[in-house]
């Protein structure tokens, strides 16, 4: 007399909601995750390391887009409907000259190192995923809405910035508003997760040993590596990370250690122009007849009128040297380079500003790409280092690096750094 199937189905479905022992196979069955490694204190170093590195990383997000001076210009703005959300904008100062450098050196270098330990974190959380019931109250049920968030957010942020910083823009133009809003998302969630947990974290990391917790597993596996073995592996995956990015900050020998991060487009070569170079001038469709001694001119415009500067007449003008880096929002910057040129405050005279210098607007060569023209506020403008350069390093711009003139500003990010100028037209914005 064989047992009728029906119960036989039930039996198994009341074992596998019992958290049989013997075989869950069910994710939401405790007993289906089963690395010893999982526990509160695990969880809590990795949570405590990213609270610290990611509240870093969302107050340099935020001020490497208050470098571009969005409220300046819509040009500048890449994420024009941010309403609210650009209350904290601030005019972008000139010092020290290594800001936006220093600023965009940590957010890409931190945020790629961090990677590991974010997986981990995750990792280490997943049984919560897959938790039975789904809610247990309103709270709880909220709650779980935030992790959703905090999950969803953090993952976003850190596969837009990689890919950005590593595609070079695969999201033609909607980059910074994907990264932006995510970032108020993501964060706002990270608030709320942190302080809920905080406490718990530094609690279970006081505690002398682990504590029974829905992370243990009720049936370990045999354990292959400690759990601080596991924390060096993440660890070390970090270094790892850290060691082969953070040389696009510098410059010799040590950028080419940087073997995950894109040198910045095509080889500079050698000599005084070879630093790194973004866009190439046959990337943007610089054509040389029209960088040409007898085709270029530099167009100045201001209440004096309009000035038309061949490159000699330019060279004619006094003539400056600064020392400053270009540094790029997707992490690499150069060292201090030396350019020569013409003052933007002393163009902004010849337009008009004789002692108040204004914001400028200036326009490249280049006719299309998004990068072809940038305002500047009038403190960048009235700073004595910010340049329209003509020389680098003791010799001609070359081609790749903005001849005939390229604009040169302390502490702003490249872009604001416009190549083979065309026009600069001063005036309140
Ligand atoms: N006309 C023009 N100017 C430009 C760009 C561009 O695409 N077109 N790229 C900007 C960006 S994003 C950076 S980081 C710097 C890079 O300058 P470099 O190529 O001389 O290093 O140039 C800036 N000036
Ligand atoms: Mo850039």
């Amino acid at each position: 007399m064989g047992r009728a199937p029906s119960r036989g189905l039930l039996a198994a479905y009341r074992r596998l909601m019992r958290d049989e022992p013997r075989a869950p196979r069910l994710p939401t069955s405790p007993g289906f995750w089963r690395s010893p490694l999982r526990g509160p204190r695990f969880t809590s170093v990795l949570g405590l390391v990213l609270l610290a590195g990611i509240t870093v990383l969302f107050v340099t997000g935020l001020l490497s887009y208050a470098a571009y001076n969005p409220d300046l210009s819509p040009v500048n703005d890449k994420t024009p409907d941010k309403g609210i959300l650009g209350l904290y904008l601030f005019a972008w100062p000139t010092n020290p000259h290594w800001l936006y450098r220093l600023n965009q050196g940590v957010h890409v270098t931190l945020g790629i190192t961090l990677i590991p330990v974010l997986l981990a974190k995750l990792w280490s959380v997943v049984p919560r995923l897959f938790a039975l019931p789904p809610a247990r109250s309103l709270a709880h049920a909220l709650e779980r809405i935030s992790l959703l968030l905090l999950v969803g957010g953090g993952l976003f942020e850190f596969v837009t910035g990689v890919l950005n910083v590593q595609l070079d823009y695969v999201f033609p133009g909607s980059f910074y508003p994907l990264h932006f809003y995510g970032a108020w998302v993501f964060f706002a969630a990270f608030v709320a997760h942190a302080l809920l947990k905080t406490p718990t974290a530094l609690r279970n990391l006081r505690r002398l040993r682990e504590e029974r917790d829905d992370l243990v597993s009720p049936r370990p596996a045999e354990p292959t590596v400690s759990r601080r073995g596991a924390l060096w592996f993440v660890g070390g995956g970090s270094l790892l990370l850290f060691a082969t990015t953070v040389g696009q900050n510098f410059g010799g020998p040590l950028r080419r250690t940087a073997l995950l991060a894109p040198h910045g487009g095509a080889e500079p070569g050698s000599g005084p122009n070879g630093f790194q170079i973004n866009k190439t001038a046959a990337y943007a469709g610089i054509d040389t007849a029209e960088t040409a001694g007898d085709a270029w001119r530099l167009v100045v415009t201001g209440p004096a009128g309009t000035v038309r500067l061949s490159r000699a007449e330019l060279a004619g003008l006094p003539l400056h040297s600064a020392a400053l880096p270009i540094a790029c929002v997707e992490g690499w910057s150069t060292p201090d380079q030396w350019w020569r040129g013409v003052r933007l405050r002393d163009l902004a005279a010849l337009a008009g500003y004789e002692d108040d210098p204004p914001d400028v607007f200036v326009e490249s060569l280049q006719r299309r790409g998004a990068f072809r023209k940038a305002a500047l506020r009038a403190n960048q403008v009235a700073d004595p280092r910010s340049l329209l350069a003509l020389y680098v390093n003791g010799e001609e711009l070359s081609p790749d690096h903005g001849y005939p003139a390229r604009i040169i500003v302390p502490a702003a990010p490249g872009v604001l750094n416009t190549k083979w100028v065309a026009r600069m037209t001063f005036g309140d914005l």
